[in-house]
């Protein structure tokens, strides 16, 4: 009898696991990450090249539903942007602050919603840093830092080394991360050199049509014959720029050298023509980069608090030879 309870309980237990074993294994449905992009607007190529670096990384296929918001360059759009997202119980917000001050308040907001803030591009200057989770960006000084080197070794090549030089710096939004680096990075240079004048600092906004107006309106008042070089804070704002030092008579390039930020496609094509001398990097592929700062935290990682990306110099000596390796 003992034995037959053994056996039965044994057959039981067999029948048991073979059902178990038939049951369709248990498919853990992969979650979607609902992710809120307050992007600065839509005001350069670099701008556009990042919107679609986003777009086509945080894709339904890539296990994400994005929310973007374009801000049209104002501050008080991603505020309200940053709210919806809270509103909405998003998984992540991410940021790319148009200035850097003036943050706390939402981003208290979205911390007491345990929503997790990652700044993509430009930074936020806030008291306390707990506010945001991460930083992934250019490093803007060394940006115009780099600018003014260049500058300083294309002068001493030129013979032109102690010459009198007259700058025009084309600022791009005032109170933006990109235009404090690239502005300081410039003013050391002519601090640092005692020949290089500043003959003009002016904000275009980063775009195109703004770099042309303040342009032209600088050819006017400082005069075409005294300006040796624009230092445009970027890529939209030089070809303005050059659009206005063309209908003033000179050429870009030669009669005035030209310097500018990001090198995106266009300012490579230019390089080549001779009208920029000296574009510097500045890499808007973000998408990808916030993507592997969620899977690392989805997967309980960590990642550092402040991430520089590295970015080149390329000039009219390397430009035919690189374009063709740009992605942007
Ligand atoms: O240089 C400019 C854009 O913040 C780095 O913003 C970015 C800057 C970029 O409008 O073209």
């Amino acid at each position: 009898m003992k034995k037959f309870i053994v056996v039965a309980i044994a057959i039981m237990m067999v029948a048991t696991l073979f059902a178990g074993g038939k049951k369709e294994p248990a498919v853990e449905a992969k979650k979607t990450i609902t992710v809120g992009y307050a992007q600065v607007g839509a005001e350069s190529d670099w701008r556009l090249a990042n919107t679609e670096s986003f777009k086509t990384t945080f894709t339904e296929a890539n296990g994400y539903d994005l929310i973007f918001v374009d801000a049209q360059q104002k501050q008080e759009n991603q505020i309200k942007a940053i709210r919806n997202f809270i509103q909405q119980d998003v998984d992540y917000i991410v940021v790319a602050p148009v200035v850097e001050t003036g943050w706390e308040t939402v981003l208290t907001e979205a911390k007491n919603a345990k929503i997790p803030v990652i700044l993509s591009d430009r930074q936020m200057q806030v008291s306390d840093d707990s506010l945001y989770l991460c930083w992934v960006g250019g490093n803007f000084l060394k940006e115009g830092r780099d600018g003014v080197k260049w500058l300083e070794s294309y002068l001493a090549e030129k013979g032109r080394a102690d010459e009198q030089i007259n700058i025009v710096d084309l600022q791009g939004t005032i109170g933006a991360s990109a235009q404090i680096g690239r502005t300081q990075g410039i003013e050391e240079g002519v601090a640092a050199n005692a020949n290089w004048n500043l003959v003009a600092q002016q904000s275009g906004d980063f775009t195109q049509d703004g770099g042309q107006k303040v342009m032209e309106a600088i050819l006017k008042s400082v005069g075409a014959d005294n300006i040796d070089v624009v230092f445009a804070e970027n890529d939209n704002m030089a070809w303005g720029a050059i659009d206005s030092i063309k209908a003033a008579g000179k050429v870009p390039g030669k009669d005035i050298i030209i310097i500018t930020f990001d090198a995106v496609h266009e300012s490579f094509n230019r390089m080549i023509a001779g009208e920029i001398n000296c574009a510097v990097e500045c890499n808007p592929l973000h998408g990808p980069r916030v993507d592997e700062i969620i899977k690392t935290l989805e997967a309980g990682g960590t990642v550092d608090k402040i991430m520089y990306v590295t970015e080149e110099v390329f000039d009219e000596k390397n430009a035919a030879a690189r374009i063709n390796t740009r992605a942007y």
